[in-house]
């Protein structure tokens, strides 16, 4: 609608009534902000379980106690100043004298801040030497061979993880594949090479580390070792396009004791098995839909003849997330929703709602003109359940 120019606008009234709207609006939001901070606690980069997330946390304790007494220096000035010198009435103003180029000054405020800068300095670098080699830094890992390593590539919008086999001495190895649930063994140096399939994505895990850019072409390491077995939430933290906030991370530590059913052995093992052949109707349905629907154009299914990946090298060739233990996973499309059946069937129907962009839909659905209806849905996702 057109605003009529030639009448007043809001009155005072309305015009103080919009504004308490706004603020309450605004106070609203500042709330929830707040408030969903609290329903994540896994996120919070000053809640350390390792001791690299450790080295952040004390930089930021530092800097901000650093920059905290310079501030209250500056403002106690600032606040004396214009108390002390403020212009008192009945007196007479004059000029006071004016200072310009004076030596010592200008040598004390040149002198001060460098060595802030200086101290400051040497630790960051001390730091980002531990960081990208830890094991010279700590005597107890300094066996090089004696740690996990994860290939990790960030493509849009999710994470693919290679298991490397710990037998090989080249590290080159791919034990198996999976996407967007990093688990990992409590105590024990981990090792990511991360790079990308596409643009620039950053992993960050905020408790277990920084972050480490994920870019095309070149592969970094991260390094962490994490003392707390658990779940933290991590999420691609370098914008990445339409759907770069539903690009989630879960990294779960598993204790490594023997005597623990859910330790990081047999999470490993259990992984290496081909898939669960199907054991109803329906899902026995929902494989051959998979496979006459063309999903294995982007998704392998390693054993139970699904897709015909006899080695897991196999699925570098592929666009999307290896399936073969899926329905193991707690989440589904990295984080954007939990995984339940209903969940799957929704997924396969309308990848695009719950993902804009989402390259299932764009390359797969539209281009190669795939098109489920319901009853297949929900076929498909009571077979790829039972994955687990
Ligand atoms: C063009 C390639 C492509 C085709 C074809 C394709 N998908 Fe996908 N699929 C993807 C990609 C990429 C993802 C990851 C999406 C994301 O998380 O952003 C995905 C994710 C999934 C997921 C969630 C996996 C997880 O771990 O989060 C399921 C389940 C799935 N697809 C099932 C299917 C089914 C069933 C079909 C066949 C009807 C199919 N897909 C066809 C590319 C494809
Ligand atoms: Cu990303």
């Amino acid at each position: 609608m057109l605003r009529d120019h030639s009448q007043s606008g809001p009155t005072m009234i309305e015009r103080a009534k919009m504004f308490r709207d706004r603020l309450s609006v605004a106070a609203l939001v500042a709330m929830t902000t707040v408030m969903s901070g609290c329903d994540t606690p896994q996120r919070d980069m000053l809640d350390t379980v390792s001791e690299s997330a450790d080295k952040s946390a004390w930089f930021y304790y530092m800097l901000l106690s650093v920059c905290s007494v310079i501030l209250f220096i500056v403002v106690a000035w600032f606040v004396y100043s214009v108390v002390v010198f403020r212009a008192k009435d009945g007196v007479e103003q004059e000029m006071p004298p004016q200072i310009h180029g004076h030596t010592q000054m200008e040598i004390m405020w040149t002198i001060i801040p460098t060595l802030i800068i200086i101290g400051i300095t040497i630790p960051t670098i001390k730091a980002i030497f531990w960081l990208a080699s830890p094991w010279e830094a700590n005597s107890a890992d300094a066996d090089e061979n004696n740690h996990v390593v994860i290939d990790v590539m960030g493509k849009q919008w999710w994470w693919e993880y290679d298991y490397i086999s710990p037998e090989d001495p080249d590290r080159k190895e791919i034990m198996f594949s999976t996407a967007n649930e990093m688990h990992v063994p409590v105590g024990t140096m981990v090792q990511l090479r991360v790079t990308s399939a596409d643009v620039i994505h950053a992993f960050w895990v905020p408790r277990v580390s920084g972050k480490r850019d994920a870019t095309p072409g070149r592969t970094y390491p991260l390094y962490f070792k994490v003392n707390e077995p658990g779940e933290y939430i991590g999420q691609c933290a370098e914008l990445c396009g339409a759907s770069h906030a539903l690009m989630g991370i879960k990294l779960f530590a598993h204790s490594t004791d023997p005597d623990d059913p859910d330790n990081y052995d047999n999470w490993v093992a259990a992984q290496q098995k081909g898939a669960q052949p199907p054991t109803s109707t329906i899902a026995e349905r929902g494989k051959e839909l998979f496979i006459s629907k063309g999903c294995t154009a982007c998704h392998n299914i390693r054993g139970d003849a699904v897709t015909n990946a006899i080695h897991p090298r196999a699925r570098t060739r592929k666009t999307g997330p290896d399936l073969t233990h899926v329905g193991s996973r707690t989440t589904i499309g990295a984080l954007a929703m939990t995984n339940t059946r209903d969940n799957l069937k929704e997924w396969i129907l309308r990848p695009q709602e719950i993902k804009q962009g989402s390259v299932m839909y764009v390359y797969g659905y539209k281009l190669l003109g795939i098109e489920v209806n319901e009853e297949e849905a929900e076929a498909m996702a009571a077979y790829l359940f039972r994955l687990k």
